[in-house]
This record gives C-alpha cells, structure tokens and sequence, in this order.
C-alpha cells in the first residue's frame, strides 16, 4: 500500500532553512530570532513584498513559512517550533512552570510592550504629544513593576533562554534606548529587572542577536529624529 518512503537523509533533514518575512527595526521579529537561535535553527529573511496581504492574511509580522505552513504571531510561531524542535527545550517540563512561562509570555505581548508601543509614535520630537509620553510614562513604569515581581516570583532560572524571555528582553532594550534618547523622563529600574538584564545579556544567542538587533533599533531612533 502507497508510495515508497524517502530515505531518511539526516544532513538534508538539519539543513532545513525556515523563511521569514519580518522588517529590520520590528520587536517581534528580533523576539522570534531569539527562539531560531536558541533552537540552532537556520532561517532566511525576507522583506514582506507588495503583495504580503495575499500570502498573509493577518498582515502581521513576523510569518514564518514551513513548506506548505504559513503562520504569523511572534508566539504561535515559538510554541510550533518548540513543538517541532523540542531540544533544547525553552518551555519548562514541568506542569506550573509551564503554566508560569506562559503567563509571562502573555503579559508580555498583551501588557508590557502595548505600553511600550505607545511611545513609537511620539518618538519624533516634532510629533511628540506630552501627555500621550506622561500616559505611556505612567502604564509603563506600572508594567515594570509587575514584570519586577514576576520575575521575583518566578520558577525558572535563569542560566537559559525561556520562551517567555524573548519578547521581554528585547522590549526591556527598547525601553532603555528610548530612556536613552530622552523620549521619556527616566524609568523605574529595580535591581531585580537590572540582574535579570544583566543574566539575559551574557547567554550567548541574546549577546548575538542583541549586536545584530541594536544598530537596527539605533537607525530607527535616528530616522525619527
Ligand atoms: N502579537 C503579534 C504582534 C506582531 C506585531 O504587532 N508586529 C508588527 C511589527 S513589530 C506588525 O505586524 N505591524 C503591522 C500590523 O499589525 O499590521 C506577534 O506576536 O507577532
């Protein structure tokens, strides 16, 4: 009954390139990069084409296209790789980690970085409404807060990469950089979020990603300025 298997070839099997389509300043793509690299994944990037719409329909970016797959959200992608590349694991074994890491990831993309987002369109000091930066100042120093405790509270250690880490560590380095530029007046940092930074900083796929990722992040800062 059917067709004969293709014998396995395990160096065409690891020579599989992921395609992505992403922009260079954009957050969820550096995030997504964060879980490629952690898994030792080869992708290629692609500028999303004029026609994005029609291969994409939520328009989002990052997508990820896996031969015949497309998908989009920076986690659905994350979790799809976790599942299909479940070494080196970046979802905890265990039932209440699990459920812990996943809660971060959530208050990440529903909480912390909308806060931040609300500063991207107040960047350009010609543009710059100050009670949006107060608004945004006030949710986001709210946010860093709960994010401080969370981490205080949370189960994981820190000698690896979570999934719930990627979007947190590159949206904690845009919050420096807007601090940095003057975009807002100067952010809660606790000791907590500075050891987190700091451990997050020296794992070897955040230091690489963090090199190719800043200048993007500089360049965007500069366009607007
Ligand atoms: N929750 C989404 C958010 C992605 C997102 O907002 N991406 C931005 C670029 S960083 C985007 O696609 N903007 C265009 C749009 O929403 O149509 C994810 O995790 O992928």
């Amino acid at each position: 009954m059917g067709g004969r298997l293709p014998a396995f070839n395990p160096l065409r099997y690891n020579a599989q390139m992921y395609k992505i389509y992403s922009v260079g300043h954009s957050l969820y793509c550096a995030k997504l990069r964060l879980a490629l690299r952690t898994k030792g994944l080869e992708w290629h990037e692609r500028a999303p084409p004029a026609d994005y719409l029609a291969l994409v329909p939520t328009g989002n970016l990052p997508a990820l296209v896996d031969g015949g797959l497309t998908l989009t959200d920076s986690e659905a992608i994350a979790e799809y790789l976790e599942e299909k590349h479940p070494t080196p694991a970046m979802l905890p074994a265990k039932l209440i980690p699990r459920a812990k890491c996943r809660e971060l990831s959530r208050f990440h993309d529903t909480r912390l970085e909308p806060a931040l987002r609300r500063l991207f369109s107040n960047v350009a000091p010609e543009t710059r409404v100050a009670a949006e930066i107060d608004a945004a100042h006030a949710e986001i120093c709210k946010r860093l807060a709960a994010l401080s405790t969370l981490l205080e509270q949370s189960p994981l250690p820190r000698d690896r990469l979570w999934l719930s880490d990627c979007g947190v560590i590159v949206t904690l380095e845009w919050l420096d950089i807007m601090e940095t530029h003057a975009v807002l007046p100067p952010l809660p940092w606790s000791n907590t979020l500075r050891s987190y930074r700091t451990q997050m900083q020296a794992l070897p796929q955040v230091a690489a990603e963090l090199a190719f990722y800043r200048p993007h992040m500089t360049e965007w800062m500069q366009s607007k300025s």
